[in-house]
């Protein structure tokens, strides 16, 4: 990382700046798209049979059955340790804390005399949980995904996560599942994970929603599904994962290059940008970055990711936020002298972590926020994901004849300006109908 150059933000043209926030490019090869297509028909044409093929050719395991025996769900915790268990437990009542705080109000107001509308809330009935496999087993993003299910109420929370070629998975994420009410795990990852929600085969039920994150085939396989009829809802278009670290003079360098480096070993796709307006703490940072980075076990996929992370030097803070909004970070840290204040100009962030000692680990584990965030720019106009993203909201109507009678010409004038007649009718079969004028008094 220190053989990364300082790029000095007010010297750049405008092409220049835009460049120096790009994203690394996304995968999206035709390769991509046609593997993903051919994976999802397979699925919806041999349903079980075709998940346990692909099963069997990308894990490596060979499944009787592709729904993991309940007992290993209900039995878990005995294969964990104490400390784990303990966490998780931490973890998920302050996760439960804050997405029980999320739940919405149900409206109901009268519009205008006689005429009642209403706002309604009511959990998404069968939702599809993705956890990824891969290097590290993620029992806290089953507990982001499984808390929100469950607080929500969904009725049939399932869990997909890809098994190892012995056909077991960690018993962190089991524990952690069956902390979230979650019965039915099924062994199976990747696009014909996604695929076997979103249609259904003879083991997985369809589910209406899919949530969680994973590579470019289960990104791929996310958005075809979501577009295909009779599939499935999903929540939010994902990229690589990032942290944008806003830093001033007086910020601790170990402390802003641990963030850095957190993110980094996610991925060597992950994006890691500091942005500081004092040349000094940048340098310290890069030195603090290569000592950090030499400790980390994950030393060979961080360093990657660092290699094509960023410094950013601004004219002051100011500068520093226009810098973060244009970027619109997935993860936004602050360790500024004034960080709260900062908070109102700072518009686009999937989640802000304020302060010296926010470390984004506190919101990836046990804060209580949820770590399933917009990321690639999409923090621009897509939410963190939270309790809402597991309900849906539905309107109400009810008027009385004198509500009708209240609202009626203006339905009618403007059935008649868009030609409806049909429209304009079911008003005034009611309203010229003596009986229930008569009734109404
Ligand atoms: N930072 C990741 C979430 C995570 N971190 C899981 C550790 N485990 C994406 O927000
Ligand atoms: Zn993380």
């Amino acid at each position: 990382m220190s053989s990364q150059s300082i790029i000095e933000w007010g010297t750049l043209s405008t092409q220049a700046q835009a460049d120096a926030l790009s994203r690394p490019a996304m995968k999206d090869s035709v390769l991509l798209r046609d593997t993903v297509t051919k994976i999802v028909s397979q699925v919806r044409e041999n349903q079980d049979s075709a998940v346990l093929a692909y099963t069997k050719e990308f894990d490596g395991a060979e499944l009787s059955s592709l729904r993991l025996d309940p007992d290993l769900i209900e039995n878990a915790e005995s294969e964990i340790s104490d400390a784990v268990k303990s966490a998780i437990d931490t973890a998920y009542a302050n996760i439960k804390c804050f997405h029980e705080a999320q739940r919405p109000q149900d409206i109901r107001i009268e519009t205008a005399p006689g005429v009642i509308c209403e706002q309604k809330h009511a959990a998404l009935e069968k939702v599809g949980l993705y956890i990824p496999g891969g290097s590290a087993p993620l029992p806290s993003t089953v507990l982001m995904l499984g808390v929100s299910a469950q607080v929500a109420g969904c009725e049939l929370p399932i869990l997909c996560t890809p098994p190892s070629p012995q056909g077991v998975i960690a018993a962190e994420i089991r524990y952690a599942a069956k902390k979230c009410g979650i019965q039915h795990i099924y062994l199976c990852g990747g696009a014909q994970a996604i695929a076997g929600m979103a249609f259904g085969t003879e083991t997985i039920p369809k589910v209406d929603k899919i949530f969680g994150p994973g590579n470019s085939f289960v990104t791929e396989a996310k958005q075809q599904v979501s577009q295909a009829l009779g599939g499935a809802a999903i929540d939010m278009p994902a990229g690589p994962s990032e942290v944008l670290v806003i830093a001033d003079a007086n910020a601790n360098a170990a402390y802003v290059a641990a963030d850095l480096l957190s993110q980094a070993e996610h991925g060597a796709d992950s994006q890691a940008v500091l942005v500081c307006d004092n040349q000094a703490l940048i340098e310290q940072v890069q030195q603090q970055v290569l000592l950090q980075l030499a400790q980390l076990s994950r030393r060979d996929i961080a360093g990657q990711a660092v290699e094509h992370s960023r410094y950013i030097l601004t004219a002051d803070i100011e500068q520093s936020v226009e810098v973060s909004n244009a970027y619109a970070p997935e993860h936004l840290i602050v360790q500024t002298d004034n960080a709260r204040e900062l908070l109102a100009p700072l518009k686009h962030a999937g989640s802000i972590f304020v302060g010296a000692y926010s470390p984004e680990s506190a919101g990836d584990y046990a804060s209580g926020t949820n770590h399933v965030l917009p990321t690639y720019g999409y923090a621009r106009n897509y939410s963190s994901l939270g309790l809402l993203d597991f309900m849906r909201r539905y309107t109400v109507q009810e008027l009385s004849y004198d509500g009708l009678n209240n609202i009626g010409q203006a339905i009618m004038d403007l059935a008649d300006a868009e030609g409806l007649d049909a429209h304009r009718n079911a008003v005034k079969v009611r309203l010229s109908n003596i009986n229930e004028q008569s009734r109404s008094g």
